[in-house]
């Protein structure tokens, strides 16, 4: 129980409306975390791992229908629709306030409601916030646990009337005349789950999805939708970006952030082994980064989770030796294969399919049956702490001092390998025409085109994409431009004639750092461009691989003609911004224009 009056009026509000047979607090401890495994292995939905093999570990697997982020029934229910931008689901709040009480009304019958206390960041850090979730999940518990700071210590903090974000949520499946779960539960129709944001009033609601970043509260509706806002209003950033710390081998170290779109191996990135000796790779966090200004007028950023869920197909000793590593124990497994042995399996593991196995949905599995043993957005909870290559600062209260961002998303043409902005200004155009190819997978008719992006926001904003560009050139002006961080445009995925990567990536993509840092020290060499600063010939240390000089002067090309191009679709992007276009953006495109035509 809590003396903050503001959080028990809303939890009894939401007991009465959602009706649940009992209300528990969770208090955070470990006891608990068991307790609640063990409510969903005896119902069936958790399978124990082979304590031999992955000690602490569970399988999860999920309904077919509710297996990743559900973008169509994500809602910013801004008081006025223009508040929402051209980029976002919007419906009226009081509206969707109506549709949605009818959905919670008597939604929890026969389950336990669990108000779960959270902290966005170390508990008490002048950056950090705090939620307060309220589900009838204990699979929503038991990830809280591991990707937040949860309990008592934070109804502590909260204190008798601190400010918290209320965060709803429900899987809308209530157990009636003593039912119990035969199955992961949802609402299997997806047009019948909502997860909804109130920005004015720091609120999120969530029903009829258990899964991911629909259910864990604390991730993308508040860290990055709610506080987007919040940071907005109060002068700070909240971002789509892992935080790293690379150390050379003088022993200077550097903290970067960097903005990537989902799958493009941001947590890879943020635990990468360098391929030089002496340099060395920490992780501060591999997903979201709130950036404040320290007293000495520089950004700090932390992390504000506590654990990492990240995707498991790919991952492999290959691609990510630090998360196979972190994920050998203490992790939860949702919808891999489970192996006879009690193991769990995952395409692009760089580990031979076993002959038989149970896949995701629960059936047999073998290699030839022509079907996946594990989900492709399959995903592992696991704890920061546990990732061997965790910076000992992680938790730092302070934050550390970024000095650099990444910004990149997948084109398989014209972005260079690297691209320095020439300053802050500059660099924010870049973010703003970040974006990736439509796929195939995509399901669409304008497989081809740039889906843009900026800062990988675009999925995960509580407002007018406009006005969040117009908040980065505002915080620009808060302090001398000689303490921004440098923006870095990178793209890994630049493809040769025969549509194969140019770039080898994974851990060669320290050489890229490698100049980065070189440039911030002052030491690497660059020839500035039309559309930025590149590296220097031979600046980027290739020595090694396999990729030829020719290859290199592919990956720095400008071709005027696709540039053009470029041009013509960032225009039409920028007119959906309407008047809420920052005049800064509509400048850096002028220029870029009349200097490359
Ligand atoms: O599918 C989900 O619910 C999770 S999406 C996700 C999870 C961890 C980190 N990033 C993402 C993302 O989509 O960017
Ligand atoms: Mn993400």
């Amino acid at each position: 129980m809590t003396k903050n009056i503001h959080v028990k009026k809303w939890v009894d509000e939401m007991a009465a409306l959602c009706k649940p047979d009992s209300v528990y607090w969770c208090d955070g401890s470990q006891e608990e975390y068991d307790r609640m495994i063990q409510i969903m292995i005896d119902a069936g939905l958790a399978t124990p791992l082979n304590p031999e093999k992955r000690p602490g570990c569970y399988l999860f697997r999920s309904h077919p229908s509710d297996v990743a982020r559900a973008e169509k029934r994500t809602f910013i229910a801004s008081k006025k629709k223009e508040d929402a931008g051209p980029t976002n689901n919007w419906i009226d709040p009081d509206e969707l306030k109506a549709t949605m009480t009818a959905l919670y009304d008597g939604c929890m019958r026969g389950r336990t409601m669990y108000v779960i206390p959270f902290s966005m960041g170390p508990v008490g850090s002048y950056i950090s916030k705090i939620g307060v979730e309220i589900s009838d999940s204990p699979y929503v518990v038991i990830n809280m646990k591991i990707m937040t700071r949860i309990g008592t210590t934070v109804l502590e903090t909260l204190g008798e009337d601190g400010e918290f974000v209320k965060c709803l949520h429900s899987v809308g499946k209530p157990l009636l005349d003593g039912a119990k779960d035969t199955e992961w539960p949802c609402i299997p129709n997806v047009d019948d789950k909502y997860i909804s944001h109130f920005p004015e009033e720091r609120m999120i609601w969530s029903i009829g999805s258990g899964y991911g970043g629909n259910a864990l509260l604390g991730k993308k509706c508040f860290a990055l939708r709610i506080a987007g806002v919040q940071a907005r209003d109060e002068g700070w950033l909240a971002e789509h970006m892992l935080i790293l710390k690379l150390t050379n081998p003088e022993g200077q170290s550097y903290y970067i952030c960097g903005a990537f779109p989902s799958a493009c191996g941001k947590t890879n990135l943020a635990m990468l082994e360098p391929v030089f000796p002496g340099w060395k790779v920490e992780t501060i966090g591999d997903d979201i980064s709130w950036m404040k200004f320290g007293e000495d007028g520089r950004l700090y950023a932390i992390n504000p989770e506590a654990g990492f869920f990240g995707v498991v197909p790919g991952t492999s000793m290959k691609s990510n030796p630090n998360a196979m590593k972190q994920i050998q124990s203490n992790t939860i497994f949702t919808n891999v294969g489970l192996t006879d042995d009690g193991d769990v399996w995952w395409e692009g593991s760089g580990i031979p399919a076993p002959d038989h196995l149970i896949d995701w949905q629960g059936n047999d599995w073998t290699p030839d049956c022509g079907r996946l043993a594990a989900h492709a957005n399959a995903r592992f909870t696991t704890p920061a702490a546990q990732c061997p290559v965790i910076a000992p600062e992680w938790e730092d209260p302070a934050g550390v001092p970024i000095s650099a961002i990444l910004i990149g998303g997948r084109r398989k043409s014209t972005i260079p390998l690297v691209n320095e902005s020439l300053d802050w200004n500059h660099g924010i155009f870049l973010g703003s025409i970040m974006g990736s190819e439509i796929t195939t997978a995509d399901i669409t008719d304008k497989v081809g085109q740039v889906r843009r992006d900026p800062f990988a926001m675009l999925p995960f904003m509580g407002y007018h994409m406009g006005d969040y560009l117009r908040h980065w050139f505002n915080i620009g002006k808060r302090t001398d431009a000689s303490k921004l961080p440098r923006i870095y445009f990178v793209n890994w995925f630049r493809k040769n004639a025969d549509d194969k990567f140019i770039w080898p990536g994974f851990g060669d993509n320290s050489r890229v750092l490698k100049w980065i840092v070189e440039r911030l020290s002052g030491t690497g060499e660059a020839v500035e461009t039309a559309i930025g600063n590149l590296p220097a010939p031979g600046a980027i240390d290739t020595s090694g691989t396999n990729v030829t000089a020719e290859e290199m002067n592919e990956l720095f090309k400008i071709d005027k003609e696709l540039w053009v191009a470029e041009i013509a679709s960032i225009k039409e992007n920028y007119r959906s911004y309407g008047d809420r276009l920052p005049v800064e953006l509509a400048d850096e495109l002028a220029k870029l224009e009349s200097k490359l035509v």
